[in-house]
């Protein structure tokens, strides 16, 4: 079977790390194939390298090298680098960059340097991290750079920052205006991320931030239409327990577009090519969509087998939607 997934980073790379998990309990499913769209809107030049916070979320928690209680960054991590940035008063010294991490942003730049495109390096970091032996494809929203900026008003006055300045050195604490995807305009869906909706058994929208990292994927060009068209059932999870966010900001992003900050509105930002919903159990009496079947369970991924199963129900969940019922189309057949 194939699944593609759009994520971001923490939220969703635990997700898809308990999906493979499920996939290969399951017989039946092993053999199946997972490509991850990754949002590329967080990605940062610092110091001259290209940091790319999602896609290396998902590489380290995918590849058993993530910080677990960070859930981003590598785990057994040093920070002497940049001890030395800061001693010869480099900026910024907000965002916490260890040694190990280092070598993934410095081979990344060489190799974007060289002329690579970020899908190739992309390719060459999960290479080291396993994920083909996993069956695992990551592939970057989009090959050419946007960032999601934030405009914003405070002492300084109303202008725009980086959404890593806002997320980590305000921790979305100062309201933000507007979102702007910069470089958006310019920019085309990387190769095979069209395909992979198209072609996909089961489409899958793990508990990623709506706003800016769900939302800044659907913003490439041609990726929404393809959900829109896609055979596939298209099954999401709401990043939302009872309107608070489980993890991060999304409560300060919806309100920054005027969404509801409630699995409902969450929903509503994809009803048109949502087929199913897992919402929180407290919230499933009262999430009604127009199209999509909502069904509660559990949310919380306290654990790997508490997210293994929460992975596994929205899988069931698309199964069941699937039209025909479970008989698989690709020929990935199992
Ligand atoms: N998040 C923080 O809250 N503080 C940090 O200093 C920080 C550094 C960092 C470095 C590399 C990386 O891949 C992620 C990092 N993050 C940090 C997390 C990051 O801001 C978020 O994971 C995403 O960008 C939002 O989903």
């Amino acid at each position: 079977m194939r699944i593609t997934a759009l994520s971001g980073g923490v939220g969703g790379a635990r997700f898809l790390r308990a999906l493979r998990t499920h996939l290969d309990r399951t017989p039946a499913l092993a053999g199946s194939e997972l490509t991850i769209i990754g949002n590329t809107g967080d990605d940062i030049t610092l110091f001259g390298l290209r940091v790319c916070p999602d896609l290396d979320t998902l590489l380290y928690t995918l590849g058993g090298g993530v910080h677990e209680g960070q859930g981003w960054g590598r785990e057994e991590e040093s920070h002497r680098v940049q001890a030395e940035l800061a001693a010869y008063g480099a900026v910024p010294q907000w965002f916490a960059l260890g040694d190990l991490d280092l070598g993934t942003h410095i081979v990344r730049s060489q190799w974007l340097g060289q002329g690579h495109s970020l899908t190739e390096v992309t390719a060459r970091l999960a290479e080291r991290w396993g994920l083909p032996e996993q069956r695992v494809t990551l592939l970057p929203m989009s090959d050419s750079p946007v960032e999601t900026h934030v405009v914003l008003e405070d002492a300084e006055g109303r202008r725009a920052v980086h959404f890593q300045e806002w997320w980590v050195r305000l921790q979305a604490a100062v309201p933000a205006q507007r979102f702007q995807a910069v470089g958006m305009d310019r920019a085309t869906p990387a190769p095979g991320v069209l395909d992979a909706i198209r072609t996909a058994d089961v489409v899958l929208l793990p508990p990623s931030n709506p706003v800016v990292s769900i939302g800044i994927i659907l913003g490439v060009p041609g990726v929404r239409d393809a959900l829109r068209g896609s055979a596939a059932p298209v099954v999401g999870v709401s990043p939302l327990i009872g309107g608070i966010p489980v993890r991060g900001h999304a409560d300060a992003c919806l309100a920054a577009i005027g969404v509801e900050s409630t699995a409902a509105g969450v929903a509503g930002l994809y009803e048109d090519f949502l087929d199913g919903w897992l919402v929180s159990e407290q919230d499933a009496a009262s999430v009604r969509l127009p199209r999509a079947r909502v069904e509660g369970r559990p949310l919380l991924m306290t654990d790997r087998d508490a997210a293994a199963r929460l992975a596994g129900a929205a899988l069931e969940l698309a199964l069941e939607l699937r039209p025909g019922g479970v008989e698989l189309r690709s020929a990935g057949r199992d």
